[in-house]
């Protein structure tokens, strides 16, 4: 059974704008159908301060991986476009998280899902409050709306339109 997915795309080195488009087509060859992309959004970035400004998307996609298989396929494509892990939360090429998996909720060392911080982060919530504003979170039972009007401020800017 397919389940519905989204993902958070972010990157702050190089060609951002091709990074995120270079992760949404290996994405679609990985068995991960993205049917809908939010606008990118150009965002401070937050918990390691000193660090060049991200961009950041969400896509909605649908897949027939299990959780765990899905994570691999993100880590390979993150390592393929050059991610090289040094600080943790720093600077990267693409960083590709799970944000939901359809209302599965899985609590493992290896893998958290819904993302543990995504109630927090306008750079997700924002994007994807354009694709999924009624979206509810598994556990707490907030939609994303309810999340944004209450996360902490951070700047978020719109740079594109819902492609
Ligand atoms: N990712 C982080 C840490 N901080 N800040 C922004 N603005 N965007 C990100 O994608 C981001 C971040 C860790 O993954
Ligand atoms: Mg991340
Ligand atoms: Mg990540």
């Amino acid at each position: 059974m397919a389940k519905l997915v989204y993902l958070g795309l972010g990157s702050n080195i190089g060609d951002r704008m091709e990074y995120l488009k270079a992760a949404i087509e290996r994405l679609s060859r990985a068995r991960v159908r993205v049917l809908r992309a939010s606008p990118v959004y150009e965002t401070e970035p937050v918990d390691y301060a000193a660090q060049g400004w991200f961009l950041n998307q969400v896509v909605e996609a649908e897949t027939e991986l299990f959780p765990l298989q899905l994570l691999a396929a993100t880590q390979r494509i993150e390592r393929g476009l050059g991610r090289v892990r040094t600080v943790p939360k720093g600077p990267r090429t693409l960083d590709i998280d799970i944000l939901f998996y359809g209302k599965a909720v899985v609590r493992t060392e290896r893998l958290e899902i819904p993302h543990p911080r995504v109630g927090e982060r306008r750079f997700v919530l924002a994007p994807l409050a354009d694709l999924a504003a009624e979206l509810r979170h598994p556990v707490t039972h907030h939609s994303v709306r309810e999340m944004l009007d209450s996360a902490p401020a951070a700047t978020v800017r719109r740079l594109t339109e819902l492609g």
